[in-house]
């Protein structure tokens, strides 16, 4: 099969603007030095290390950075006559797609245009607590107006992102309620292509505003979501030609909303999840991913037609969140039908085995919450305590911890852990094996468990990725005894 290509820069969509927008996301496919993507295997073992970052000197201060990140206020157009103010990177949503390759140092400069102090966290790579972007590791929040430079050695390779760690509380304008959220690819050293054609879909929601929920507490709904920062309809397609097997690399990239996303015609055979090859790929119709939550998956294109690629609820998709999928000489409205199945499993993705090894160690985390009154948002509790009055949690350096996530609130939550991934262990009960993790979501009154070979010394949180619960004090602290 070919090297990826990007249909967009033969084809331009409708208008110059999207063409460049479109340009811009591929542009690093295609003058990069062609690195492609392995999703053949997963590597044997966990016993990767976490890389430390290269030192200033290392680096030299006065060369070039790799890349530049500039944090400032913009004006999107999601569609005609559909703008938001926001915050982005680089002026454009998503942020300038990053692809690097594993093992190869990489300095990126970040410049602060905003004035309040702002963060960038490398969401699933294993680096140090110094360089990964949470001030509640020990990085330091980049103050307004101030430029720095971070460096760090790419690891592990697969699709993962990078976004703002600063806290919004009750402002929905800022963190990931805004628009600082980008693709963070790394490329294996060496590769072969499986696929004629790479696209990104990040998916966003839009205008965020408070509702009441059923018991009287706040929760955050909104008005318009998008994917690749364009709603439903107001994108260029992405063209394909019969045959062609495409590999879309999925993000969803929203402060609280779980998505779920179906192509009709198609199947997604699912390579990997949050970065990480899965041991079984199975091809399903519905993609279910929760805040921060990764696919890469295979599409092949034998089934003619114009498609939206869509959010199965229909609320949703109407207010956005969707793209549309053209094959060449086929025109007309874009069709959507209803998967058969919209059913989400992770053990699909694994090995219906129990994982072989025991864990040396045992973490309960029970997640509860405290109803506050009405108009106020629940307060989250990790083991009966609320961050920050939290005590740390201890690691010991080399041991497999088996972490069991116990869910006991009556919403489901996406579950992230810093500068290390997990192996999903059980669900509700059954067993699984070989499907790596950095989130997973612990349904309501559910059981997930975990295991973590703790082998990236240093502060690590863990955290809700549902904006509006870690600003409520779901988070804690892991450190190594
Ligand atoms: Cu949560």
């Amino acid at each position: 099969m070919n090297k990826p290509t990007v249909n967009s820069l033969s084809q331009p969509g409708p208008c110059r603007r999207e063409f460049l927008r479109r340009a811009s996301l591929a542009a690093a496919a295609v003058l990069a030095p062609m690195p492609q993507l392995l999703y053949a295997q997963a590597p044997s073992g966990q016993a990767d290390s976490g890389q430390g970052p290269k030192s200033s000197d290392a680096v030299g201060e006065t060369a070039s950075p790799d890349y530049r990140l500039q944090i400032a206020e913009i004006d999107w157009e999601l569609a005609p006559r559909k703008n938001v103010r926001t915050t982005a990177y680089n002026g454009q949503i998503p942020g300038t797609l990053l692809r690097l390759t594993e093992g190869q140092p990489v300095s990126i400069e970040i410049v602060n245009r905003l004035n309040r102090p702002e963060i960038v966290h490398w969401h699933g790579q294993w680096i140090a607590p110094a360089v990964d972007g949470s001030m509640e590791e020990g990085a330091p929040m980049i103050p307004p107006g101030a430029t720095t430079r971070i460096a760090f050695t790419p690891h592990p390779s697969g699709l993962h992102w990078y976004h703002t760690h600063a806290m919004a509380h009750r402002d929905l304008k800022h963190g990931l309620y805004s628009g600082q959220f980008g693709v963070l690819l790394v490329d294996p050293p060496s590769n072969p292509a499986r696929y004629d054609q790479e696209q990104f879909l990040v998916l966003h929601d839009w205008e965020p505003y408070y509702a009441a929920s059923d018991d009287g507490s706040l929760m955050v709904n909104y008005v318009c979501g998008s994917i690749n920062g364009r709603m439903l309809g107001h994108d260029a397609p992405i063209q394909v030609r019969e045959g062609q097997q495409v590999l879309f690399h999925i993000l969803n990239a929203s402060a609280t909303q779980v998505h779920k996303l179906s192509l009709p015609g198609h199947s997604f055979q699912v390579l990997a999840l949050d970065g990480r090859p899965v041991p079984s790929r199975a091809r399903v119709e519905t993609i279910r991913l929760g805040p921060a939550e990764r696919a890469s998956v295979l599409v092949a294109m034998n089934s003619p037609g114009v498609w939206i690629l869509g959010e199965t609820n229909s609320a949703f998709r109407s207010a956005g969140m969707g793209t549309v999928i053209e094959y060449a000489g086929r025109a007309g409205k874009p069709v959507w039908t209803a998967p058969a199945s919209p059913h989400w499993d992770y053990r699909v993705f694994g090995d219906a085995v129990p994982v072989v090894r025991k864990p040396d160690l045992t973490l309960p985390l029970v997640f509860t919450s405290r109803f506050q009154g009405h108009g106020a948002l629940d307060r989250w509790m990790i083991n009966g305590k609320s961050y920050p009055d939290t005590a740390p949690i201890l690691l010991k350096e080399g041991l497999r911890h088996r972490l069991i996530f116990d869910n006991r609130s009556m919403d489901d939550h996406p579950v992230h852990l810093h500068r290390h991934s997990f192996e999903l262990v059980s669900i509700r009960g059954a067993v699984l094996s070989g499907v790596h993790k950095d989130v997973v979501i612990v349904e309501a009154g559910t059981v997930v468990e975990a295991d973590l070979v703790a082998n990236n010394p240093g502060n690590t949180l863990f955290h809700c990725h549902q904006q509006d619960h870690m600003d409520s004090g779901f988070m804690a602290l892991f450190q190594y005894a």
